[in-house]
């Protein structure tokens, strides 16, 4: 397997700050990775999305193999020629969402068929069929294949589907090689049980990838419970390999996370929130659709750099969101992924600092001393 570079150059108890390099770019850690599901980062721009500070974005071998076709992107040169976006791409593998968006899906132990959500076209995605995907998108960061359970779930649907998530980890690296300058990432799963989430990380790092992915979070359970798993999961993963908590979270999650010893995290939660007139600052979630907005003219945030936290008035974010102006959702999106690298930025410098610490309660009083 390719082995990509990886520093740690800091770190502050579990906290560490690292680059991974990769020859498109590097990606400094602890980093947020914007959604790109469908080619784009809804609403933005890929220039905006870089101006935020952002080195990666995700993408999706679901929604891609559906529309426009893995094949199609290869022909066209490639994802990152195809939305325009020279910088690092994280592929997701499909299998999370197959199981969230398709209907009529039928598992077995090679891997999952399945109905377009968009035409109801039959489709299978196997793990050698979503690395080849990945390969003709030519991500540079691959996901193995793997099945997600949401939680709460009995112990043996848990344990069934994280041996058959180990089965495809070993299938998923097989068919991925060692291509020059691309990394594959296995992923964890054993739900919310100790003893499986230790069996499947001991058995992944025996596997050998270039980083490990805790997935199987972030799906109906609390808060507590994903930041025990990780207690339990992260002292299984090699030092100096990239972790990366898959489809997490709030700005909360981020930091606490990061607290724990995670590197990577990627989430709709800024984008989505911010196509519903919600914004994500330093002083806590503002929802722009209330009433109390429409005569405030002070900006989101006047000491942002991001222009649209510092330059446009609450009263006119509130009026564009009201009427449903595109405009609204592009500049909260700008906004709220604009948030999220600053935090991600902040807590960078704070654990080289070695003040992370102090860093997530002065962010955690921000939040609390609301929106004033
Ligand atoms: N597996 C994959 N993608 C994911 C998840 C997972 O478990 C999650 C869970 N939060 C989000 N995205 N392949």
């Amino acid at each position: 397997m390719s082995r990509i570079p990886f520093h740690v150059n800091a770190s502050e108890g579990a906290a560490r700050v690292g680059e991974l390099v990769f020859p498109r770019g590097t990606i400094r850690t602890p980093a947020f990775m914007p959604v790109g599901t469908a080619a784009t980062v809804k609403a933005l721009y890929p220039e905006q999305v870089r101006g935020t500070g952002a080195d990666v974005v995700l993408g999706n071998v679901y929604h891609l193999m559906l529309r426009p076709g893995a094949e199609r992107v290869a022909s066209l040169g490639g994802l990152h020629a195809f939305m325009r976006w020279p910088h690092p791409i994280l592929t997701d593998s499909g299998g999370f969402q197959v199981m969230s968006l398709s209907a009529l899906r039928k598992l077995d132990k090679d891997g999952v068929t399945f109905r377009s959500h968009l035409d109801g076209s039959t489709h299978r995605l196997t793990p050698v069929r979503s690395i080849e995907i990945q390969s003709l998108l030519g991500s540079d960061i691959a996901m193995q294949f793997d099945e997600c359970v949401r939680l709460p779930a009995p112990r043996s649907e848990i344990e069934r589907a994280m041996l058959l998530s180990l089965d495809w980890a070993e299938r998923s690296k097989v068919a991925f090689g060692s291509p020059e300058g691309r990394a594959l990432f296995g992923i964890v799963q054993g739900g919310d049980d100790a003893a499986l989430r230790s069996f499947s990380a001991r058995r992944l790092v025996e596997i050998g990838f270039d980083g490990y992915a805790v997935g199987g979070l972030a799906v109906g359970e609390p808060q507590a419970t994903m930041l025990s798993v990780l207690d339990d999961v992260v002292p299984e993963l090699p030092v100096g390999r990239p972790r990366y908590l898959m489809g997490v979270g709030s700005p909360d999650d981020l930091l606490k996370c990061v607290a724990r010893g995670i590197d990577m995290f990627d989430c709709v939660m800024p984008t989505r929130a911010g196509r519903h007139g919600q914004a994500f600052t330093r002083f806590g979630k503002i929802n722009l659709k209330n009433a109390r907005h429409a005569d405030d003219p002070r900006p989101l945030d006047e000491e942002s750099d991001c222009p649209a936290l510092r330059d446009y008035s609450r009263a006119y974010l509130h009026h564009l969101v009201r009427s449903g102006e595109i405009l609204g959702m592009m500049l909260l999106s700008w906004a709220n992924v604009a948030y999220y690298q600053q935090l991600m930025a902040g807590a960078r410098e704070a654990i080289a600092a070695g003040r992370f610490a102090d860093y997530a309660e002065t962010a955690r009083a921000g939040w609390a001393r609301g929106d004033i």
